[in-house]
């Protein structure tokens, strides 16, 4: 049974960048209501009303995860570890973007799966790729009886799945005996920890805690056996899934996991009404900020063109009014204009000049990235704002 508890209004796509501001383009803009909900039967927390994926995973995908340095690392890092402990001989991606994951194995070991034909294109190049949806059908095209996957990895995609009961018999049926399923996808409790909010628009389907992906599986005959915590994304957690006859050891890492999981009440309905209250506080204070910077004649932009700073700017109607424009390193992002309310986005060489006082930032998750990089801007007086977790100026 589901409850809402979290009402984020009128959204756009959060992947939506539009081509132009002209009224034509703007009139044919796809909005929605985002509402977010308790399951307080398996404790999964949902948006309500999911969009077809059709329109969500076009033939023109904006977001390129190899963009940062930060990610390029981190998933060297996982390939290294999976490849050392398990020895696979055949690892699948769901959702291989532009091959950031994939990009650390040997070309024979990798089946990549892709919707977005875009991104497929790249990875195509080098390795075998699918460019589709993951689904039953497709699992069957790729594996048999005698053919199964060692490794199944998935980051940032799980979660944006609407239909998970065929997204795990699929894996199921793909996985071998002693396959694993590795699962990335920020954490539920980094959310509620952090008020990040912005975490909610209509690609995160789901935001996941370890009881509730524990409760999942278990429907698919599969079992979350160890859990950790990574830092990307503002917080996310990894899941180490396996079949039920496999002889996997639930983790201690993984019991340590729940218990605090249990502490935070992320099994209960209450911890999210509370939630929901410290999010409009959010909001209010974050718009104060904004608005007193502007009645003293500051120049604001937002750093980052991020799709978690689209659920900010259209619940807190944040537009052009307070930000001057958006700067942002992918190409395809730039010369667009954000969704909803419509900010022009453009380059930071073109964008970080000696003019701007104050830049919000979309991609907070890149916090330590960003202001290393931006380090001329901090020293000639330069601010970024941000509202994790709480609104504020960030000093230096
Ligand atoms: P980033 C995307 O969300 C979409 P977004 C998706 N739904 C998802 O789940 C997560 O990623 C994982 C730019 N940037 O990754 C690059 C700079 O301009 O936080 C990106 O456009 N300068 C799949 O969009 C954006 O910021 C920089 O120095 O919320 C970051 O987007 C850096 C570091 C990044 O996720």
């Amino acid at each position: 049974m589901r409850k809402n508890f979290l009402n984020l209004g009128r959204q756009p796509l959060a992947n939506s960048f539009l081509p132009s501001d002209s009224r034509k383009i703007l009139s044919k803009e796809f909005f929605y209501n985002l509402i977010v909900s308790f399951n307080v039967k398996n404790y999964l927390v949902s948006v309500t009303n999911p969009v077809n994926p059709k329109f969500q995973y076009t033939d023109n995908y904006a977001h390129r995860a190899s963009e940062s340095f930060t990610m390029r690392a981190a998933f060297s890092k996982i390939a290294k570890k999976l490849n050392k402990r398990y020895l696979p001989r055949v690892v699948m991606e769901i959702g291989s973007n532009d091959g950031v994951f994939i990009n650390n194995f040997s070309k024979q070991k990798i089946i990549a799966v892709e919707p977005c034909k875009n991104l497929a294109d790249i990875t195509k190049k080098k390795f075998k790729t699918y460019n589709n949806f993951w689904n039953i059908k497709l699992a069957k095209k790729i594996f048999s009886d005698s053919k199964k996957a060692d490794i199944i990895f998935s980051a940032n995609t799980i979660s944006h799945i609407p239909d998970l009961k065929e997204t795990f018999e699929a894996i199921e049926y793909s996985l071998s005996k002693k396959g694993i399923l590795v699962i990335e996808d920020p954490s539920l409790s980094s959310v509620i920890k952090n008020n990040s909010y912005d975490q909610f628009y209509d690609e995160h389907v789901y935001l996941f805690s370890a009881i509730a992906i524990a409760n999942i599986v278990r429907t698919f005959n599969l079992r979350l056996f160890n859990a950790e915590k990574i830092d990307t994304h503002g917080g996310s957690m990894r899941y180490y899934i396996c079949k039920d006859s496999a002889k996997f050891r639930v983790t201690k890492k993984l019991n340590l996991i729940f218990k605090e999981e249990k502490k935070m009440k992320l099994d209960k309905f209450s911890t999210y009404t509370e939630f929901s209250k410290r999010v409009v506080q959010s909001k209010n204070k974050l718009v104060n900020i904004f608005k007193k910077l502007k009645s003293e004649n500051k120049k604001i932009i937002s750093y980052g063109a991020t799709y978690k700073s689209s659920t900010i700017f259209n619940f807190c109607k944040i537009g052009k009014k307070y930000i001057d424009y958006v700067t942002d390193t992918t190409l395809n992002k730039q010369g667009k204009f954000t969704p909803g309310q419509h900010i022009p986005i453009i380059s930071p060489e073109k964008g970080m000049d000696e003019s701007v006082n104050f830049a919000f930032l979309g991609a907070w998750n890149f916090k330590k990235e960003i202001l290393k990089k931006e380090k001329e801007f901090i020293k000639r007086g330069g601010r970024f704002i941000t509202h994790v977790p709480t609104p504020r100026i960030i000093s230096k």
